[in-house]
């Protein structure tokens, strides 16, 4: 296939309520959506994750913007495609912006799954007919986490991830196991704790946490492995974990029992499949994270949990856990914790197109 021009859009939807982590409270939501057409006028469609802002990782909408426009779709213009696979040997040329990268190598699977008119999670050798799902809550407050549990748990969520950081932890994550001792539950920390917290981090030992997400520093792996050999709950790695190497040396000094990952964050849908392989064969369980997505990127996660090691639910929630309305048509919804693989070709999703435009505040048409 070869790929004759790509339209970026960039969209904002504000949330339906604010999303709240310990680096961050996010309100709105900006994103670049790819259209990618080839030469028979087939369209595929990516989504960019990066935040507006670099709180999470360095990577912003508008970095994003320039690598696609300048850098990354001039190489995925320059000469026909085989296998979307080779987008990211392509993209070795380019250091770093995994989540540039991912956003036109996705629309570039979905564009391949259509030519081959099927759903993309069977083309990529997906086994599970639906996807175990969980929810993330997004508040500090005590009081309005609870609530927000009880409301997910009435919706058909079974897996509960909060948000932790120090000075809110030991007594938040009681008060949530006094109300449900059984719910599986974890905690994201997101890096802001360090090795001098090692008393209280271990203290979170009894509450029968599924995970601890990336508690310390952003770019440590030595640190999580010390920790790791002194906590019984298995230490999941977020942020820490962008390339292939980066997992190879986690698994090597066993800094995780458990990897999220999130397409974006490691470079695209290839990249993710390779790290699902190597902790397949390490017998490391992986789950999908989430990244407070638009349809699009959900679809993506959703054909990406249909691999066999995604045994643990991930952040995939339906898409009315952020927005009034989502950019595409079905929307995502879970029922009793889990989502129903799509049948239809690529992405399995149509996008809505009206929604689409009315969230856009820019777009523009790239041609080689
Ligand atoms: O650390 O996993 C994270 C959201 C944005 C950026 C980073 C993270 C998150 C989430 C929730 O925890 C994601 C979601 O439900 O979409
Ligand atoms: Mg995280």
């Amino acid at each position: 296939m070869k790929i004759q021009h790509v339209h970026l859009s960039i969209i904002k939807m504000p949330l339906k309520s604010p999303f709240a982590n310990a680096l961050e409270t996010v309100t709105e939501r900006e994103s670049i959506i790819l259209e990618v057409i080839d030469h028979d006028g087939v369209a595929g469609y990516g989504e960019v994750v990066a935040f507006s802002t670099p709180w999470y990782t360095e990577e912003t909408v508008k970095t994003c913007y320039h690598l696609l426009k300048d850098v990354l779709i001039p190489i995925v213009l320059d000469r026909a495609i085989e296998h979307p696979k080779e987008i990211s040997e392509r993209f070795q040329a380019v250091r770093g912006n995994p989540m540039a990268k991912a956003g036109i190598e996705t629309a570039i699977w979905d564009l391949y799954a259509k030519r081959k008119n099927l759903p993309l999670w069977k083309l990529i050798g997906g086994t599970r007919e639906s996807v175990l799902s969980g929810v993330v809550v997004g508040t500090h407050d005590s009081k309005s986490a609870l609530n927000q549990i009880e409301q997910f748990m009435l919706e058909g969520y079974d897996r509960v991830k909060v948000k932790i950081k120090p000075g809110h932890d030991y007594d938040f994550l009681q008060l949530i196991r006094t109300h449900y001792p059984y719910l599986s539950l974890m905690a994201d920390a997101n890096s802001s704790y360090t090795l001098n917290d090692l008393p209280l981090l271990k203290s979170l030992d009894r509450f029968n946490l599924l995970m601890i997400e990336q508690p310390l520093a952003v770019d440590d792996i030595v640190e999580h492995a010390a920790l790791q050999k002194q906590m019984q709950t298995p230490i999941c790695l977020d942020e820490s974990i962008v390339t292939y190497h980066d997992a190879e040396s986690a698994i090597r000094l066993g800094s995780m029992g458990v990897l999220n990952i999130k397409i974006g964050r490691v470079g695209g849908l290839w990249n993710a499949i390779q790290l699902h392989n190597l902790c397949l064969k390490h017998s490391i369980p992986v789950w999908c994270g989430g990244m407070i997505e638009f349809g699009i990127s959900r679809a993506f996660n959703i054909a990406l949990a249909t691999l066999e090691g995604f045994t643990i639910p991930g952040d995939i929630s339906s898409s009315n856990r952020f927005w009034e309305k989502d950019i595409i048509t079905p929307e995502v919804h879970v029922r009793k914790g889990k989502i129903q693989a799509p049948m239809q070709a690529g992405i399995g999703f149509n996008i809505n197109k009206k929604q689409l435009i009315a969230a856009t505040i820019y777009s523009e048409k790239i041609v080689k």
